[in-house]
C-alpha cells in the first residue's frame, strides 16, 4: 500500500450476500477493485498473464453480481490445447454450473438475482467431489469423474467461455454483471476458511496459485471496467 493510499474508505459489496457500505481504515486499494461488463459481446474480456500449475484439486472463489441469465454465462474459462472445457466456471439459467476436465455438475444454487455474492466451488480429483459454498455457507455437492488432474500453462479467460485456446467466444456465453476477488488455490478449502472469507471482503483474499491482483493485471479487452468498490 502506497502512504498516499492510506486513510478511511467507504467499500461496497463487503459482507456475504449483501451489498453495503462499510468505512475500513486500511484497504488493499488495487484488490478492491471491480471487474464490469455492461454488455453481451465477444470482444469484451480479460486474459489472465499468470499461468496455472497442474493441480489435482482446486479451490474457485469469487464475489459476483448478475441479472443476466441464458444458458451460458462465463465467469472463469481455463482451455488447454488437449481440451477447451479443462475448467470453467458459469451459470446456467440462473444457477452455478461447475465443469473439470471433461464432466460438469449444475450445482443449482441460484446465483443470478442482481445481488453480490460470495461464490466458491472446491474440487477433489480422488473422490471426484465438488462442493459450491454461497455466502459463506455449504450449499451443494457434486460428483465430477475421478482421477482426471487440470493441465498446466493453459489459457485463463475472465467474462467469455473459449471453443480454442484464447477464442471461440459466443455472445450468449459472455458474463454481464460484476466480478471481484478471484482467487485460486491448489488444495481444497474448507468451510471455516471459505465462512470467513465471505465476511471479510476488506481483507482481500490471496490464492495461492492465483491472486484477484493477478486478474486485474490481466489484458482487458473491449469495454470491460475497472471500478473502485472504495472512495476516500
Ligand atoms: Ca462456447
Amino acid at each position: 500500500m502506497k502512504t498516499s493510499d492510506a486513510g478511511k474508505y467507504t467499500c461496497t459489496a463487503v459482507s456475504a450476500g449483501v451489498a453495503t457500505s462499510k468505512s475500513v481504515t486500511r484497504v488493499t486499494i488495487k484488490e478492491m477493485r471491480i471487474v464490469k461488463f455492461t454488455r453481451e459481446s465477444v470482444t469484451d474480456y480479460i486474459v489472465v498473464k499468470r499461468k496455472l500449475p497442474a493441480m489435482a484439486r482446486l479451490t474457485v472463489c469469487l464475489w459476483m453480481m448478475t441479472s443476466k441469465s441464458s444458458s451460458m454465462r462465463t465467469m472463469i474459462s481455463y482451455a488447454v490445447p488437449a481440451n477447451y472445457n479443462e475448467m470453467i466456471l458459469y451459470n446456467h439459467h440462473k444457477t452455478l454450473y461447475v465443469h473439470v476436465v471433461g464432466s460438469g455438475w449444475n450445482s443449482r444454487v441460484l446465483v443470478v438475482d442482481g445481488q453480490w455474492h460470495h461464490i466458491c466451488a472446491t474440487w477433489d480429483n480422488s473422490a471426484g467431489q465438488t462442493v459450491i459454498y454461497k455466502d459463506g455457507v455449504r450449499r451443494a455437492q457434486g460428483s465430477l469423474k475421478k482421477g482426471p488432474v487440470i493441465k498446466s500453462g493453459g489459457s485463463l479467460i475472465i467474462g467469455q467461455d473459449q471453443d480454442k485456446v484464447g477464442g471461440g467466444f459466443q455472445k450468449y456465453q459472455s458474463f454481464v454483471g460484476e466480478l471481484t476477488g478471484i482467487n485460486i488455490w491448489n488444495r481444497v478449502l474448507g468451510l471455516n476458511e471459505i465462512s470467513a472469507m465471505s465476511k471479510n471482503r476488506e481483507i482481500p483474499a490471496s490464492g495461492n496459485v492465483l491472486t484477484w491482483n493477478d486478474v486485474i493485471s490481466g489484458t482487458k479487452y473491449g469495454q470491460v471496467q475497472i471500478i473502485d468498490s472504495c472512495k476516500k
